[in-house]
């Protein structure tokens, strides 16, 4: 194990470097270098120390890696208090992210120089997990309880100014980090600073209402985690106790999370997220540059992928039909940027100058041929998208990449109207798409290996999570939406509510049930779906039909503020229709179905049982490369609870034998939908699970 952390003497002042590549994770090499560092400072003749970091960022937290296996002595909060209690002082310097165990250790320290740009956070809450090495406890007694909370439940990165402003930081400076280290460390001398430790002073006096009104929020915000409230909890246990006694309360929560399926679940998703991107298909293959963007279609999705390209650096090059469109168009890419000035993402000036220099806003194809992407977001009709590919393929520049955003049109078909297929790929994004992060990447089988890797570059570039697809109807996404919505509305016929259904999924974590999503999606789109399908539909197949009669009556949803649920004044975020019931009862008598009662569990197995055994096919079709390409997918795009991992990790939580056993359960009603996924019986008779296909 070689020793991450060197020691320099530089006169009065010694400099312990920490470079432990990629990110400075405080490993058991990390964690062992600062005990042995802090020791030779100790017994040395140098009167204060500087603590700094190479590469990109200061520590940036615990090793990941580590979490799971057997924890290794010095533990963190250990190696912190190997610092704190030298009685010279030391200096922190913090560039790029200081975050988890990276700004506890800042924490230890007992001054802490920030150079501009450099952020600090306390992020475990996103891997389920608190603080577990000092920051409910010291971070309290420098900002107060309310405001540590703020920060260790909110995950944010809290900027230099921000974090001079709250006395985190004792200096900003614009050196390197070891110019600023050496002349912090100066001055420590020149004006004789003492050490100061954070764990000898007093937490200040809370405010009870802040302290209540942050719980409320954090609650709110956070359905379903544990991690949260527990760190407010032991940040306030421990503010009044002798601070060896609180550190022994937050290790013992540390541990209990630690031991947590959902922080196995979070670290899961961690994970997944970078995993998605490394294929050995782009092992080697340089993406083509990406400065120039044009977009085919000012709606929604046009206008949003414009914003998202627009905000990320890119010029845009957006074409509508004719001139009222063009404007229409630009208006709303306005109002949107506008909106990102409202929430301090941009500033007005900033605004201004996309708007100037980055955007063009035209009916003329022509102004395309220098784009390096173009990015089709028209109707979802393939004639006409058929239309604007011969349009592409006349006038782009050779090696320009044609992509289209279509949410489940087959791009083999698409491709086969151009003269370059090898340069036509789907990327499809999600609505509205400079919020969303899911960008499906749809590779179609003549799709070049460079342009596969220019779609997820311009990923990247746009700060999206990127997930590879293959051609079918849906990709992945919605290929399993429909089957696990379909789920729901076989146990509505047979005698679900779909408000039971909605109230069970939104206890299970989801944000929203199927049916609240269908009327903010919008009741016609389902409609069309199933007048799309029913072509392909098969003997034995049953589907509902209400969504039609609720088309039919013009209730489409929240935009027309009826759809299954009335949106109102007094109910904004929609109350149920009871008349939703009785057009049901009234399928079901027609359909001669007698309806039973569905207890929330089984709504839940059912509807979760549905999304796994259609996510096993997905990946047995290399739709999807692998069980964790569908959890992320479902994670980023589609609201799936992220202290539960992923539909496929859930399943590995709760056995694949038990999902099989759900499935086979089921089939005894419906023999034609509940088809058990032959990669799900095989893992089963194997015991194995999906885990071990990624
Ligand atoms: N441990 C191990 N590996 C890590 C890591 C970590 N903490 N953070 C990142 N990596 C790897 C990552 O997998 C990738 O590897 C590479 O570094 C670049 O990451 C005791 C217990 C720091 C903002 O939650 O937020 O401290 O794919 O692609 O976009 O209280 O990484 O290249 O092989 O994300 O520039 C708390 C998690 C831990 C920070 C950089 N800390 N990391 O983003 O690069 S818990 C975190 C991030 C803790 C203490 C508790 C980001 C980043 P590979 P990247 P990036």
């Amino acid at each position: 194990m070689t020793n991450p952390v060197r020691y320099e003497s530089h006169g009065e002042i010694a400099v312990i470097r920490i470079d432990n590549p990629p990110v400075n994770a405080s490993s058991l090499a990390v964690r062992a270098g600062l005990v042995e560092a802090a020791a030779t400072f100790a017994k040395g003749p140098e009167k204060v120390a500087v603590l700094m970091a190479e590469g990109r960022t200061f520590i940036a937290g615990a090793d990941i890696t580590e979490f799971g296996k057997t924890p290794t002595e010095p533990y963190l909060p250990d190696a912190i208090m190997a610092l704190e209690s030298l009685e010279k002082p030391v200096v922190c310097v913090i560039h790029g992210t200081a975050l988890g165990g990276g700004f506890e250790v800042a924490l230890g320290c007992h001054y802490r120089v920030m150079l501009r740009g450099a952020k600090v956070g306390l992020p475990e809450v996103n891997l389920g997990l608190i603080p577990g090495a000092g920051g409910t406890q010291r971070l309290p007694r420098l900002v107060g309880i309310v405001s540590a909370a703020d920060i260790f439940t909110s995950a944010r990165q809290v900027s230099a100014e921000d974090a001079f402003a709250l006395g985190i930081a004792d200096e900003l400076s614009n050196a390197d980090p070891f110019e600023a280290g050496m002349e912090f460390a100066r001055k420590v001398l020149a004006e004789g600073l003492p050490v100061r430790r954070l764990s000898e002073m007093s937490v200040p006096p809370t405010d009870a209402d802040s302290l209540a009104a942050l719980k409320k929020k954090v609650a709110r915000a956070n359905p379903g985690h544990i991690c949260h409230l527990r760190a407010i909890d032991v940040a306030v246990a421990g503010a009044d106790k002798p601070f060896d006694e609180a550190m022994l309360m937050e290790r013992g929560v540390f541990l209990d999370m630690m031991a947590t399926p959902q922080r196995k679940a979070m670290i899961h998703a961690f994970f997944s997220e970078r995993k998605t991107a490394q294929l050995p298909e782009l092992k080697g293959v340089t993406p083509r540059t990406i400065r120039h963007v044009g977009v085919i279609g000012g709606g929604t999705m046009g206008g949003g992928i414009a914003v998202s390209c627009l905000l990320n650096g890119l010029h845009v090059t957006l074409i509508e039909r004719d001139g009222e469109a063009v404007e229409k168009a630009h208006t709303g890419i306005a109002r949107t940027l506008a909106d990102s000035v409202k929430r301090g993402k941009l500033s007005a000036g900033g605004r201004d100058q996309l708007l100037a220099d980055k955007l063009v806003t035209t009916d003329d194809y022509e102004a395309l041929s220098t784009a390096d992407v173009i990015i089709e977001a028209v109707f979802e009709s393939m004639d006409v998208k058929k239309d604007v590919f011969t349009k592409l393929d006349a006038v782009a520049k050779p090696g320009a990449v044609l992509a289209s955003n279509t949410s489940y049109l087959d791009v083999d078909e698409i491709a086969a109207m151009t003269s370059r297929p090898q340069d036509v790929i789907g990327l499809h994004f999600f609505s509205p798409a400079h919020v969303m992060r899911l960008l499906e990447i749809v590779v179609a089988a003549k799709t070049a290996p460079e342009v596969v890797a220019t779609g997820f570059a311009l990923a990247k570039a746009l700060k999206k999570v990127p997930v590879r697809a293959g051609v079918c109807d849906g990709f992945i996404g919605n290929r399993i939406l429909k089957t696990y919505r379909t789920a729901a509305d076989i146990m509505v016929l047979e005698g679900a509510s779909p408000f039971q259904v909605d109230k069970a999924l939104v206890d299970f974590g989801f944000a929203m049930g199927p049916y609240a999503v269908a009327d903010l999606a919008g009741i016609d789109i389902g409609y069309l779906t199933r007048k799309r399908l029913l072509p392909t539909r098969q003997k034995g197949e049953r589907w509902g039909d209400w969504g039609d009669k609720l088309y039919e009556m013009g209730r489409l949803g929240r935009k027309t503020g009826h759809g299954h649920y009335i949106y109102d004044d007094a109910s904004p975020k929609g109350r149920p229709d009871p008349e939703v019931e009785d057009i049901i009862a009234a399928e079901r008598k027609a359909k001669g179905i007698n309806a039973r009662d569905f207890t929330d569990e089984e709504i839940v197995e059912r509807y979760m049982a549905a999304m796994i055994n259609e996510g096993a096919k997905v990946v047995s079709e290399g739709i999807a490369l692998r069980p964790l390409d569908v959890d992320v997918t479902k994670l980023y795009g589609y609201g799936f609870p992220r202290f539960r991992g992923g539909p496929m990790h859930y399943a590995d939580h709760i056995g694949l034998a038990k999902v099989l056993a759900t499935i086979e359960a089921a089939a005894k009603d419906d023999a034609f939908f509940w088809q058990p996924a032959d990669l799900l019986k095989t893992l089963v008779a194997e015991g194995r699970d999906f885990n071990s296909l990624n």
